[in-house]
């Protein structure tokens, strides 16, 4: 294939009267007049309490009432005339100190009520706090036995440290009176390096003090009790660092923490609990300490890994360039699942690592299978490059380069020429640290730093030497980069070639071509425009097939312009502008029922049954366009979303393969590959039930005294990406029982060009087997849209086939330009695609496989099968596929599918 890149009883009146009876009523009335009673005191009189004013007086209580009532519960309750004034004013002033006496010291018990409270239960309110951390132990040697946590000595010293510890935490206010326990966790060469975890109980008022103290370099040095002229222990670089509460609980209890040392020469596994043949527990916090011999560092590589997709609060596993899990020695939070060609190895910048498993209350997932190594620890990285050129990487390129290093490449070129530094491949990104910044891990040359995740570039010097410096700090690291120096002649930087502003050298074909190859697109300014180009509005040259192919080639949109229809009518998916009236009027105008899909707002709404209308099983048919699949209920019998296991893939982190076109392991999973006897690869396929492939018909013609029609000629490989390794446990290998190729098949004009292949026995799906979904006879893959073709063909026309399964991006060209292109060779069951300036296309080897698509709901959906093309890869030569929906009633009577 050559394949490149790419929310009172109200207003009734009071009412005088007396009410004697014995009645409901009466005993309501006497309750009233207590809770006035109470009331009365604390309301003023003119003012009816609210909430009880619908039954209590404007117009206040007589004493005499009162008097009565207190007196002759049995009388009753007499409500006076509201204007008994003298009484009022005889008792009023007296009775008002008392009512605001009342008042205040109500007021005064509910402020230091409430104070009691916030006191209590918030300022004061004790709060667990956790710090892990570590120090160094400056009169001890480090010996093996400190290493088992159940050995004496490990025992005694681990005493030692603990009550010095103790004793810096007395000697601050800040620190002491808050502080529970401390456990010793580990010991690890460096002198000794002690590893501890100090639990603390303080007010909540004080919290804030004791973070600022444990923070504080200052606050956690030893100071020596002047009585005591020998310290049992020397102690310095004590850090703490604020740890997650439940880490204290896991120092308790130990029934998931696991030692590993490294062994000579030896690779030692480990993996999380039940691994493979059971899930991992929930709310699981494992540790695995993993230990090398002194000055030796620990490369850890994760074999496989599933966990749960991330989330903020999903399960997840860190890696520790420490015994102690804190966020500054992190190397790297892993979550989800991993293709298995995804980097996954870490180095250690020490003899020592920690890795933790934390998973949360639901979800069980596979976990992980790891292998640790020892490495004697690395001298120095960088140094003295001489020559006309050469590479360099960081240090165990391609794996993440260790954290806490820097690396220095002085590069020196002969005295006549200059030099330049490519950087093929750059990934130096930290999580959070933006890439304007380098504020963490970077590459500097002269004073320009550069970080995160960028494409090729190059870094010019304009004289013979460069200085290349690399900066890792103490957490997360990244893959880093391969990079090469070349030296160049001023005046010709690129030889033979044309060279970006950038100093990256491209073919001068390339210049002026419609593509921006320069990233800075230096080699598509100052261009003029060839008869075959369409001149953009910015002054780009585009070819002129791009123009009006819905497709803002130009970036201005220039190229799409002048394609609008006029006001009033609309634009069909082919082109054509019908008046807007035509628009849903049940008749296709477009001519390719583009004028007729989506009509109506309700997903459900049925239409009349036509060519380019989606038929649900019911017999029903909906106006939708691609209604399949996509996750939506859109026919009544939900018939649209049946058999929608299909066209995805398992593994989600795709590798970061950049600039290649490599495919992943799993990441084309309905791919086959068709091999002949003692011929090896031949033809692509592709998978779309257990037991059926769909390929070309051209694959099985009769050729040089072969029948390949025969079926017993064959044997699918499923699974497969790397051609050498068909041996892999992953891959199935299956005989085929019948090969039916369309009986229209011409062999002169490939129209026609598909063929079923029923296999002999069901494939099982797995992570890298997976079917393609089956598009309806009526689903659009319009013009401009960017498909995905892959296969094992030549990678250069009449060059020989790939051993990784190659990927290419390639576009759906207009029917009618490209039968232009092709002299008129197209037919209906054909469709073009590819890249006219040519570089990206399918070739001999690629014949029969898929030509899927990736639709909105992220389904993949198989669009077409690789068929013939006017040789490969040239420029206004697209590629020529077998087109899906034509053929898909013939594929249904074939296969029931
Ligand atoms: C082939 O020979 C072949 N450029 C397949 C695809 C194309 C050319 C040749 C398209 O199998």
């Amino acid at each position: 294939m050559g394949f490149w890149w790419l929310t009172r009883e109200p207003g009734k009146q009071w009412q005088k009267h007396f009410c004697r009876s014995t009645e409901v009523k009466f005993f309501t009335q006497r309750e009233n007049s207590r809770i006035r009673e109470q009331t009365s005191s604390l309301f003023p009189r003119e003012t009816p309490a609210k909430g009880t004013g619908s039954l209590l007086s404007a117009g206040g209580i007589s004493e005499q009432g009162q008097t009565k009532d207190m007196n002759n519960l049995e009388e009753g309750v007499e409500f006076l005339p509201a204007m008994n004034s003298k009484k009022m004013e005889k008792r009023g002033p007296k009775r008002r100190v008392v009512v605001a006496i009342l008042i205040i010291a109500f007021l005064l018990i509910s402020l230091v009520t409430g104070l009691l409270v916030w006191h209590f239960k918030y300022r004061n309110a004790p709060v667990q706090k956790v710090f892990t951390g570590h120090l160094r132990v400056l009169n001890r040697e480090f010996i093996d036995a400190y290493e088992n946590s159940s050995s004496p000595e490990f025992i005694m010293l681990a005493k030692k440290v603990k009550s010095t510890i103790e004793d810096i935490y007395r000697s601050q206010p800040d620190i002491g009176p808050y502080h529970k326990e401390t456990v010793i966790t580990a010991f690890s060469e460096g002198s000794v390096i002690a590893y501890y975890l100090s639990e603390f109980i303080v007010p909540k008022y004080r919290e804030e003090k004791l973070d600022r103290a444990m923070a504080d370099k200052q606050s956690l040095v030893q100071r020596l009790n002047p009585r005591l002229r020998n310290p049992t222990l020397k102690v310095e670089s004590v850090v703490a660092f604020p740890a997650d509460p439940s880490i204290a609980q896991t120092a308790r209890d130990n029934s998931c923490l696991f030692a590993l040392h490294a062994k000579e020469g030896e690779i030692t596994s480990f993996n999380t609990p039940g691994f493979p043949h059971s899930p991992y527990p929930n709310n699981a916090r494992c540790y695995w300490a993993l230990r090398a011999d002194a000055n030796s560092v620990i490369s850890l590589t994760f074999k496989t890994l599933d966990l749960e997709q991330c989330t903020d609060s999903s399960d997840y596993v860190k890696v520790y360039d420490s015994l102690s899990p804190v966020e500054p020695h992190a190397l790297v939070r892993l979550c989800g699942n991993y293709a298995p060609s995804y980097n996954l190895t870490f180095l250690s910048s020490q003899n020592v690592m920690l890795v933790a498993l934390i998973t949360n209350k639901e979800g069980r997932y596979p976990g992980f299978k790891a292998e640790f190594f020892q490495l004697p620890k690395m001298k120095a990285c960088g140094g003295t490059l001489r020559g006309e050129s050469g590479t360099f990487t960081t240090p165990y390129y391609p794996a993440h380069y260790p954290p806490a290093t820097d690396c220095v490449w002085n590069i020196e070129v002969p005295s006549t020429k200059n030099v330049k530094v490519r950087f093929n491949m750059f990934f130096v990104l930290e999580p959070g640290v933006p890439v304007s910044s380098c504020t963490k891990d970077y590459v500097q040359i002269n004073s320009t730093r550069y970080c995160g995740e960028r494409s090729q570039f190059v870094v010019a010097s304009s004289t013979n030497r460069i200085a290349v410096q690399f900066h890792s700090d103490r957490s997360y690291t990244d893959t880093g980069f391969s990079a090469e120096y070349l030296s160049y002649d001023s005046s010709d930087p690129c030889p033979g070639k044309f060279a970006c502003n950038t100093g990256r050298c491209i073919e001068k074909s390339m210049r002026c071509d419609g593509w921006l190859d320069c990233v800075d697109g230096s080699d598509e300014r100052s261009c003029t425009c060839t008869d075959q180009q369409f001149r953009c509005q910015n002054g780009w040259c585009k070819p002129k097939f791009w123009v009006c192919d819905n497709v803002n080639d130009c970036g201005d949109n220039s190229d799409e312009l002048q394609c609008s229809c006029a006001n009033n009518s609309f634009k069909c998916n082919n082109g054509k502008c019908i008046p807007n009236t035509q628009k849903c009027d049940g008749k296709d105008d477009c001519g390719d029922g583009s004028d007729e899909g989506t009509c109506s707002k309700a997903a459900q709404s049925t239409v009349a049954c036509k060519s380019y209308t989606y038929k649900c099983r019911n017999g029903l048919c909906i106006s939708k366009q691609n209604p399949e699949c996509d996750g939506q209920k859109d026919c009544e019998d939900n018939s649209d979303e049946d058999n929608c296991n299909c066209g995805t893939r398992s593994y989600i982190k795709k590798s970061r393969i950049v600039g290649g076109q490599n495919s992943d392991v799993g990441e084309w999973p309905w791919q086959v590959s068709l091999h002949a006897k003692s011929q090896g690869h031949v033809c692509g396929a592709s998978l779309i039930s257990e037991t059926w492939l769909v390929s070309a018909a051209h694959c099985f013609l009769e050729l040089q005294g072969i029948s390949y029609s025969d079926a017993s000629l064959w044997t699918a490989y499923l699974g497969l990406t790397n051609q050498s390794k068909r041996n892999d446990a992953n891959v199935q290998m299956k005989q085929i029982k019948r090969i039916i190729s369309h009986r229209s098949f011409n062999d002169y004009t490939y129209d026609y060009d598909i063929a079923v292949i029923e296999l002999q026995s069901p494939v099982t799906f797995s992570a890298v087997v997976q079917p393609i979904c089956l598009p309806d006879s009526t689903h659009n893959f319009p013009v401009g849209k960017d498909l995905w073709v892959t296969g094992w063909g030549a990678t250069v026309e009449g060059g020989s086939g790939s051993t990784i399964l190659q990927k290419a991006e390639i576009r759906v060209i207009n029917q009618t330009v490209c039968n232009r292109l092709l002299t008129d060779q197209l037919t209906e069951r054909m469709m073009c695609v590819g890249v006219l300036t040519g570089g990206v296309d399918a070739c001999q080897g690629d014949s029969g496989g898929p030509l899927v698509s990736v639709e909105n709901s992220g389904r993949m959906f198989l669009a077409g099968v690789v068929s013939w093309g006017d040789g490969c890869a040239q420029r206004n030569k697209p590629g020529v596929y077998s087109r899906l929906t034509a053929l898909r009633t013939w594929i249904k009577q074939q296969t029931g599918l």
